[in-house]
């Protein structure tokens, strides 16, 4: 075999946290897959991937690209994080795995099996409840924000008290995996207080009976982690489980209502609620980015990417690359969206992923028995974050079914 010296790397200097990338991400992304597997970007000093092929490789070899020395762009090993790591997200086995196994019990399609009738009441009260105050409406807060915030805490077990602060703490941690830039310049003012609440809440009681947070502990008294561990883990859930949902059930309600040809699909079908809810996370990726550090000189397609650099890879890139996706840039549920990174690949694969699902598909299918159709009723405003795509306002009209 013939092996040909590394050649550097294409370089960009695009800015992919800027405000002009952020507002429309997409022809960024298409000129990141075109200049090749691998390319550098020279604002920030990282490598980034945004074809299929490199970064499904990537995310599947954890011992090649780690985790533990951060996900965003700072590294650990040099830059103190702003909060102690997290022991799913920013650890890598052997450490990862015991508070993984944990989540993975406990968010399981059978342990959330419970959930589901009253998960169904609750989308079934809010739509009917908006539904009686009129025919338009700001979807982000009415629906996207309004039904996560309803179920998730009382799931967890989160006290009534301070709930506003989840989707705060949430943006900032999400803008804090980016540079230090103007998104997290505004949101460190309230940081003190935010943190202080959902540590808060981590502690054993805090939480209600029944709920995962309790579970965890739980967990932590039969010994499968400390119980040091245990309030960490109860900040992962507080920490990942809101601000992507919201975000992911607003993309789902942008695609349906910018595509009426695929809700009277939906409608005449409901049972295509967990395809379209895949097929919109895949079209939108409501999380676009995380970073990896490479172990060792690692080699990806042409080009070396040297031990201890950053990598940014581009999730949404991934999930609309035309070399893995037909008609990519289509939301359409006839495809078969499944493999692709919205919930990222591997041994780091969004553990919460049945819970966003089963939140989605209660949802959207009393959306679905109650509106015939949904339309954007004026001017809708994008949310800047660093690693979410994210709707800061989407109204809507809907034609009520009779
Ligand atoms: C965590 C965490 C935080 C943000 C995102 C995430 C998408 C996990 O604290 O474990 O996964």
């Amino acid at each position: 075999m013939t092996t040909t010296a590394p050649a550097p790397p294409p370089v960009s200097d695009a800015d992919p946290f800027g405000p002009e990338v952020l507002e429309d991400p997409l022809p960024f992304h298409a000129a990141l897959r075109e200049a090749g597997p691998v390319v550098r970007l020279s604002r920030y000093g990282v490598y980034a991937m945004g074809r299929y092929a490199e970064v499904h490789a990537a995310l599947r070899d954890w011992q090649g690209f780690e985790s533990g020395a951060g996900v965003g762009l700072s590294n650990f090993r040099t830059e103190a994080p702003w909060r102690p790591p997290s022991l799913l997200l920013e650890a890598d086995p052997p450490r990862h795995d015991a508070p993984r196994r944990v989540l993975v019990d406990l968010l399981s399609p059978r342990a959330l099996r419970r959930l589901r009738e009253r998960w169904t009441a609750a989308a079934e009260d809010l739509v009917d409840r908006l539904l009686a105050e009129g025919d338009e409406f700001d979807a982000v807060p009415a629906l996207a924000e309004a039904y996560p915030l309803r179920v998730f805490p009382d799931a967890v077990g989160v006290s009534p008290e301070g709930r506003e602060n989840l989707l705060p703490y949430g943006e900032f941690l999400f803008n804090a995996f980016g540079p230090h830039n103007d998104l997290v310049a505004e949101g460190a003012p309230r940081l003190p207080e935010l943190s202080a609440w959902v540590n808060a809440q981590c502690q054993r009681d805090s939480l209600a009976d029944g709920g995962f947070g309790a579970g965890i502990w739980a967990a932590a008294d039969r010994g499968e982690i400390t119980h040091e561990q245990a309030p960490l883990v109860v900040r992962s859930l507080l920490s990942a489980g809101v601000d992507t949902t919201v975000h992911g059930l607003a993309a789902t309600l942008h695609a349906f209502a910018t595509h009426p040809d695929q809700w009277r699909r939906l409608r005449a079908r409901p049972e295509l609620v967990r395809v379209a809810f895949d097929e919109a996370v895949r079209w939108a990726s409501p999380v676009q980015t995380f970073f990896r550090t490479a172990t060792t000189d690692v080699r990806v397609g042409g080009t070396v990417i040297p031990h201890g650099e950053k990598i940014l890879m581009f999730l949404a890139a991934a999930n609309r690359d035309p070399r893995r996706w037909d008609d990519p840039d289509r939301f359409d549920l006839s495809r078969d969206p499944s493999g692709h990174v919205g919930f990222g690949f591997g041994i780091h694969h969004c553990v919460g992923q049945h819970v966003a699902r089963l939140e989605a598909e209660c949802l959207l299918t009393a959306l679905a028995a109650r509106v015939e159709a949904i339309e954007v009723a004026g001017a809708t405003r994008r949310l800047h974050n660093n690693t979410l795509r994210a709707w800061g306002s989407l109204p809507v009209r809907v034609r009520p079914a009779r």
